[in-house]
């Protein structure tokens, strides 16, 4: 919780430095932004994704030896991804039934001749799940297609559960590279304060109060749906279907949180959210390993909250009544694009033009929720990876491989240490 600690009052430097800077200095902001703030930043989130490939094909494989057995994978698969859709889709609910009983763009002056944005082309999502089978299991990883690394970590890790004793060598090299990992994950995470410092002061220091109070009302829709979804949902689940404490649950998991806030990126963040859930919620590895990465990949409940809110303040903004029809549309192409967001930072921005135009709506519309997305995406990764680890917990519980909180022991690979 040390390093938690640190994390976060350097959180609070930077927004404090940020601002000082915004109000007072922006000149002297620009400069310290371009030589400072922005190199702090890239310098920390680069370290914690140069170790993501090979925590994830080394966790999944050793995971999945520790699964083992065919149908018990199968069966850790299917509650998984139930959790994840389920989740996902009650979270565009809260938003939406939010978002339309507070209006934030009802009324709202908001300047939408200036608006325009240019969307990325998103990625098909049946291209996205079809493609998961890799052609070049290196060209993957190079390329970094999470999808296809977790597929190919699977198999591997089932052939090595197959071949059992014949490949003892090959589980050991996996084990003992994964203790590396660990140690390194932890020794970068020493510069987490640095890095999080510059990244939110960049963040906090271009935007200002200005883009925070025009946009008031939809920044409070899309938090306090964050919130009650974390609270109510992932709270709910944890303790009824965890048999955990959820306050238990927040607090352990929350050191993994605040990277996420600081980086804005599921993926970065993967190998400390997989750490935390395995050292303090007792997840053992072949769970974490499989439930996080694929739901760092797929599962991002944040995102699609903010996806549907910001299609309603959009449609408030441009006058434009949407019906039941459009409301469903919008769940589904939410859950759908919350799918194929991406696990790096404004990832999820890209994704809300293909939910846009599912329901006819403008994607300048975009640029109205640009301003302040920054900090929104900080607080959206933060619940992203939140919703991952309480599926882990809840399947681990399913499974009757839940550790007790109190033991202070954890797995690494199969053995427990
Ligand atoms: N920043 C993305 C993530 O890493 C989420 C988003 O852009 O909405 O989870």
């Amino acid at each position: 919780m040390k390093l938690a600690r640190n994390i976060i009052i350097a959180l609070i430097a930077g927004v404090v430095v940020g601002l000082v800077l915004n109000l007072f200095a922006p000149d002297t902001f620009g400069f310290t932004d371009k030589y400072l703030f922005k190199p702090l930043g890239t310098i920390f989130l680069n370290l914690m994704k140069m170790l993501v490939i090979p925590v994830v094909f080394v966790s999944i494989a050793l995971g999945t030896v520790g699964i083992g057995d065919p149908k018990k994978l199968g069966r850790i698969g299917g509650k998984t991804l139930g959790y994840f859709l389920a989740t996902t889709a009650i979270a565009i609910i809260i938003a939406l039934a939010l978002a339309l009983l507070l209006k934030p763009g009802a009324g709202g002056n908001f300047d939408t001749s200036g608006a325009n944005y240019e969307a990325a082309e998103a990625p098909p999502v049946t291209e996205t799940l079809l493609g998961i089978i890799p052609t070049n299991p290196i060209s993957a990883m190079a390329e970094g297609n999470m999808l296809q690394i977790i597929f190919f970590a699977a198999l591997v890790g089932f052939g090595i559960a197959m071949l059992g004793k014949r490949v003892e060598r090959v589980t050991e090299l996996l084990e003992q590279t994964n203790e590396l990992i660990m140690y390194l994950i932890t020794f970068v995470m020493k510069f987490a304060p640095y890095g999080a410092f510059g990244l939110i002061a960049s963040a906090v220091g271009s935007q200002g109060f200005d883009a925070l109070r025009a946009m008031g009302m939809y920044m409070v829709v899309v938090l306090g749906a964050l919130l009650i979804h974390s609270v109510v949902v992932y709270g709910g689940t944890v303790s009824l279907l965890g048999k955990r404490n959820p306050i238990w649950f927040f607090k352990n998991f929350f050191p993994a949180q605040v990277v996420a806030f600081s980086t804005a990126s599921s993926a970065a963040t993967l190998p400390i959210s997989m750490k935390t859930a395995q050292e303090r919620l007792k997840v053992p590895e072949s769970i974490s390993s499989f439930t996080q990465s694929l739901g760092a990949t797929i599962n991002m409940d944040g995102t699609a909250i903010m996806q549907g809110a910001a299609v309603v303040f959009i449609a408030q903004a441009f006058g434009i009544e949407l019906s039941m029809g459009q409301l469903l549309t919008v769940v589904l192409t939410a859950v759908l694009a919350s799918i194929g967001t991406a696990a790096v930072p404004g990832a999820g921005l890209i994704m809300l033009a293909m939910v846009l135009t599912s329901v006819g709506l403008p994607i300048e519309g975009i640029a109205l929720v640009l301003g302040v997305d920054r900090l929104l995406d900080m607080v959206r990764t933060a619940v992203n990876i939140t919703g991952d680890a309480a599926c882990a917990v809840v399947v681990a519980q399913t499974e009757g491989v839940l550790g007790d909180p109190n033991d202070d022991r954890v797995t690494v690979g199969t053995k427990t240490v």
